[in-house]
C-alpha cells in the first residue's frame, strides 16, 4: 500500500483528480443477476456471488472484457476487475435467462 499511496500523493499534487477503484457485488439467485446494469470505472471490480442454490458459470465475450469464471458452486464468489472501457455483456453459460451489462467508463 506504501506504493499506492505515493502514487496518489504525487496525482493529488499534480493537481489530477484521483479515482480510487471501486468494489460492486452482484448476486446470482433464481437464475437472475441482482443488477441488470452496472456502470463502473476502469479498474473497478465486481465481485459475482452465487447465493442460488444451483452453480453456474458466469462469462463475457466482449471485446472490452473477455473472461469465463467457469462454474460457481452456491455460496461462492469470484471477482472481475474491469480494466478496459467499454460496454461488457455479462451472461451465464448454463441458464440463457441470466443476462447483464457493464458500463465500464474511462
Ligand atoms: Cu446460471
Amino acid at each position: 500500500m506504501k506504493g499506492f499511496k505515493l502514487a496518489a500523493a504525487v496525482a493529488f499534487m499534480s493537481g489530477i483528480a484521483v479515482a480510487y477503484a471501486a468494489e460492486r457485488t452482484v448476486g446470482q439467485k433464481g437464475k437472475v443477476f441482482s443488477e441488470k446494469e452496472v456502470t463502473l470505472k476502469k479498474g473497478d471490480t465486481i465481485v459475482f456471488v452465487n447465493d442460488d442454490n444451483i452453480a453456474h458459470n458466469v462469462m463475457s465475450t466482449s471485446a472490452a472484457s473477455k473472461f469465463n469464471l467457469g462454474l460457481i458452486q452456491p455460496g461462492h464468489s469470484t471477482p472481475v476487475t474491469f480494466k478496459n472501457s467499454g460496454e461488457v455483456q455479462v451472461i451465464c453459460a448454463i441458464h440463457p435467462t441470466m443476462k447483464m451489462t457493464v458500463k465500464v467508463a474511462d
